[in-house]
């Protein structure tokens, strides 16, 4: 008899639907917020893209803070730090052994410092994860758009890989050739994105060293773009998608904002964005911080929809995260702390009305008992499929929380959500995609009974959250 057969008991045993997440994926799913940080010569030249001529000698922050870069990233509810270690204009925050146009020839700590370091150092004390952006595009570098180039980024990505601990993430930018400086030539190289980085073989280097690591890029392997720099995934977000024949940097033709329902691979979206209107620090920008509520609205439209929100936090010339930036992180998390601090679900009776054996380990129960590993399956058919949340008094809320059990795939298509209102039911929101999270905003709403309606479903729905909370309105 197998594992699943005899923890179910004797109810039949679930079969997955399409496709599942890694083990990997789920841990990245879990983290559900994190930022980004993109620093390097830009942000003292004042551009976001270097063109590849900067003098190592501008780069010379005047206080750099891992601590208070991380520690804000922290108090903003932030649970990893994806850093720039070498951006479009191929300036390494570290002392990398391959090349000289890095921290080693700055002012900066007299050339003998590591940003990578630092702020890889500073996440393992704050408890954040760390992961890596190691730019594809090398506007600096003399081979870049010849084989040798490509020898060259691998080396650096092992370097980063076999130096600083354990690596949660590794982006992949789409973004490559161009105009550059490629070490004096000032010239436009176009390179072949289907065929010149040998993608395989540099995705395999981290599969071996760092077995643990998710890697974006616009079509993968792990994770996607969502299409837009503005932190928005489509509604629905689909967790799946097919990329076989698209390679990195060439995904216009894909539906990366939505996924699709029928995509063959588990490739859930990232929605990266930056507090500030551009990637790097600019002092101009300092009065163009997005405010605690966009940044609320943000994390409903990325968090909310199964995606994962990634967003950007530029250090500034000092090397610390700017206050304006600080504060309107700090009220963003107050925000969300005090929307999600109770779950009005926990109290509540839960039940279903579709049969089901009354001893089966995926009771409709599970779906308020607050932990995310068990969940509620009905034995069929898959749909129509209810849960009802009965309180013995009113409760108000103004935010609904479905969590799929993703582990067994992407069950639901269309969903409703009934309060019981004067004697009757009423609908008061309808979705379709679940996911991994899916959130929704509705007016303050009081019952004494809510109704999660499965109206569709490709397989038994498999769904381990159903919660209220009341926000602030
Ligand atoms: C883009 C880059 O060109 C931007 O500079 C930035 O790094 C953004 C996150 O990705 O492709």
């Amino acid at each position: 008899m197998s594992k699943r057969m005899s923890t179910a008991g004797h109810a039949p045993a679930i079969e997955p639907y399409g496709p599942v997440p890694s083990a990997r994926q789920q841990k990245w799913h879990a983290l559900e917020m994190y930022g980004f940080l993109h620093f390097t010569v830009n942000t003292f030249t004042d551009k976001e893209w270097g063109y590849g001529d900067e003098s190592p000698q501008v780069f010379n922050p005047t206080d750099l803070d891992a601590d208070q870069i991380v520690s804000t990233a922290r108090d903003g509810g932030l649970k990893g730090l994806v850093l720039t270690c070498k951006h479009h204009d191929g300036f390494c925050l570290w002392p990398s052994a391959f090349t000289e146009h890095s921290v080693r020839r700055s002012p900066w700590r007299h050339g003998q410092g590591d940003v990578v370091r630092e702020i890889a150092d500073a996440c393992a004390r704050h408890g954040l994860r760390f992961g890596v952006y190691l730019s594809p595009w090398d506007r600096n570098h003399l081979d870049y758009g010849r084989p040798s180039y490509v020898d060259y980024y691998r080396r650096q990505l092992q370097e980063l890989l076999g130096s600083y601990g354990p690596i949660f993430e590794v982006w992949f930018d789409g973004a490559n050739g161009g105009d550059g400086y490629y070490g004096g030539a000032r010239e436009t190289r176009r390179i072949d994105a289907t065929t010149y980085y040998g993608w395989e073989t540099t995705w395999g280097i981290v599969r071996d060293m760092q077995p643990d690591a998710c890697m974006f890029s616009d079509v993968g392997p792990d994770i996607r773009w969502v299409g837009n720099e503005s932190g928005i995934a489509g509604d629905p977000c689909w967790s799946t998608l097919t990329t076989a024949g698209f390679a990195p940097g060439q995904s216009r033709a894909l539906p990366l904002n939505s996924g699709s329902r029928d995509g063959q691979q588990w490739l859930p979206a990232e929605c990266d964005v930056s507090i500030r209107p551009g990637w790097f620090y600019h002092p101009s920008e300092d009065a163009r911080v997005k405010t605690p509520t966009e940044l609320v609205d943000l994390y409903y439209q990325s968090v909310g929809r199964g995606a994962s929100l990634l967003l950007n936090l530029p250090p500034d010339r000092r090397g610390r995260i700017h206050e304006q930036d600080a504060a309107s992180l700090r009220q963003f998390r107050q925000v969300l702390d005090r929307t999600f601090a109770v779950d009005l679900a926990r109290e509540a009776k839960a039940t279903s009305p579709q049969p089901r054996q009354a001893n089966v380990p995926h009771a409709p129960s599970h779906v308020n008992d607050g932990d995310p590993g068990t969940f509620w399956c009905p034995e069929g058919p898959e749909s129509p499929a209810d849960v009802i949340l009965a309180f013995d008094h009113a409760v108000s809320f103004n935010v609904i929380s479905l969590r799929e059990a993703i582990a067994l795939g992407q069950r639901v298509d269309e969903f409703a959500i009934d309060a019981w209102q004067v004697g009757r039911w009423a609908e008061i929101a309808r979705g379709t995609a679940i996911g991994h999270r899916r959130l929704v905003q509705v007016p303050r709403v009081e019952a004494t009974q809510v109704r999660l309606r499965v109206i569709k479903a490709a397989a038994r729905p498999a769904i381990s959250e159903f919660a209220l909370f009341l926000g602030p309105e």
